[in-house]
């Protein structure tokens, strides 16, 4: 399939680039640095170096012979993703292209007017190339698991038939999210369902859980084709921060009491999910939704997993508990559906004492380019 890549710079988006173009999709990836430039400018540059995506797709040629192309520009500027629309005609387009960080969004009126806007004119501009450019286009945008928030009933996938007054009707399942990040990810699922019952536009919302990992088949071809790793507090998401802190000696930080249950899933499975989403595309005038992650944690749940492998490896991992800087429950009912992409035909990789074991080996090497002035929370929800 032709498939146009937004946010192709990313953590998840320059693995799945690869990962699709290696099957033989003609993979077209398009990214303005936003992500790269956000983190330079809230001193929470990655774990590793990452070239960029010009030099990142002459690797990956040399490495496998599979080609990406790329396209330097912002999605947020309507002219820009039309005129790749015009060129590429993409059958299917997969949306990373968002500011992804809660704390990022909660620092101040300024990151939190760049997150609404970017994200927002990101996915109102791709319903309009669609819409003009490609009817037929499949669009699997990635939403996430935090739209729902943590209700005290069961969390469906997507939508809830409601019972009223002795009728009947199906919604989209109430939305709850905890951050204003999460929060345009509630407004951009409004968006598409607006679009598809009105004009019959094909997509697949994907709720997301955090994603954890970095070793993907075709990022093992050579270290410089490894995702951006983030272990800051602000672009690091909670797996890939206990294993650095694990490596660089720093206690785990959990934050508050640790109850806090999300439904989480490997870097791997997030590429597997996107190919079975794209290769089985919603129909004309559906908007399908699909819960997407593997099993479910407590952050204390996590903490004592890494703890456990970490120290049977050598490392001397502690774990302290520190005052929450965000405004989330920490002990929850927590129970959501996630059969969609299982039906489909999702191989889950679990976190294993064997995964985590391997996850630390391989930060291991960069331990030196650890900056733990970069782990303690810089950003609060006050
Ligand atoms: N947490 C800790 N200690 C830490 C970091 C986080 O206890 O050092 C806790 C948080 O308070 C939260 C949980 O771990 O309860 C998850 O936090 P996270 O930073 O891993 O994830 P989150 O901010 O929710 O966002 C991440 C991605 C986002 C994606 C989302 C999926 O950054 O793009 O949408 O995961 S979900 O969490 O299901 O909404």
């Amino acid at each position: 399939m032709r498939v146009l890549i937004m946010g192709g710079d990313g953590y998840l988006g320059w693995p799945t680039a690869m990962a699709l173009a290696a099957k033989g999709h003609d993979v077209h990836v398009v990214d303005n640095y936003l992500r790269r430039t956000l983190a330079q400018q809230t001193q929470s540059e990655a774990l590793m170096p990452n070239p960029n995506l010009h030099d990142r797709a002459a690797l990956f040629r040399s490495a496998s012979d599979a080609e990406i192309g790329v396209h330097i520009g912002d999605v947020a500027n309507y002219r820009t993703l039309e005129h790749i629309f015009q060129e590429f005609q993409p059958e299917a387009v997969v949306h990373y292209a968002e500011q992804p960080a809660a704390p990022y969004s909660m620092i101040g009126f300024e990151q939190a007017s760049l997150t609404l806007n970017n994200n927002l004119n990101a996915t109102l501009n791709l319903i309009w190339a669609v819409l003009e450019h490609a009817p037929d286009c499949h669009i699997v945008k990635l939403g996430t698991m935090g739209e729902y928030g943590t209700p005290n009933i069961d969390i469906e996938e997507g939508w809830i038939e409601v019972e009223h007054k002795g009728r009947k009707e199906t919604f989209l399942y109430p939305r709850a999210a905890g951050s204003l990040y999460h929060t345009t990810k509630v407004l951009d699922t409004d968006l598409l369902w607006f679009y598809v019952r009105t004009y019959g536009l094909r997509v697949t919302d994907l709720m997301q859980g955090p994603v954890y990992g970095l070793s993907t088949d075709e990022s093992d071809l050579d270290g410089r084709l490894l995702p951006n790793f983030h272990y800051d507090d602000i672009f690091g998401t909670v797996v890939n921060r206990f294993l650095v802190q694990a490596v660089a000696g720093v206690p785990l930080t959990v934050y508050g009491k640790g109850g806090q249950v999300r439904g989480y899933l490997n870097l791997r499975d997030t590429l597997q999910c996107v190919e079975l989403a794209m290769t089985h595309p919603a129909e004309k005038g559906q908007l399908r939704i699909l819960n997407q992650f593997t099993e479910t944690f407590s952050v204390n749940e996590l903490a004592e997993r890494v703890q456990r492998v970490g120290n049977e490896m050598g490392l001397d991992v502690q774990v302290q508990s520190i005052d929450n800087p965000r405004k989330e429950k920490e002990e929850h009912y927590y129970n959501p559906v996630h059969s969609g992409l299982l039906d489909l035909g999702l191989q889950p990789t679990y976190m294993t004492d064997a995964i985590v074991a391997g996850m630390l080996e391989q930060i291991l090497p960069y331990k030196e380019r650890i900056d733990t002035k970069k782990i303690l929370p810089r950003v609060r929800w006050k």
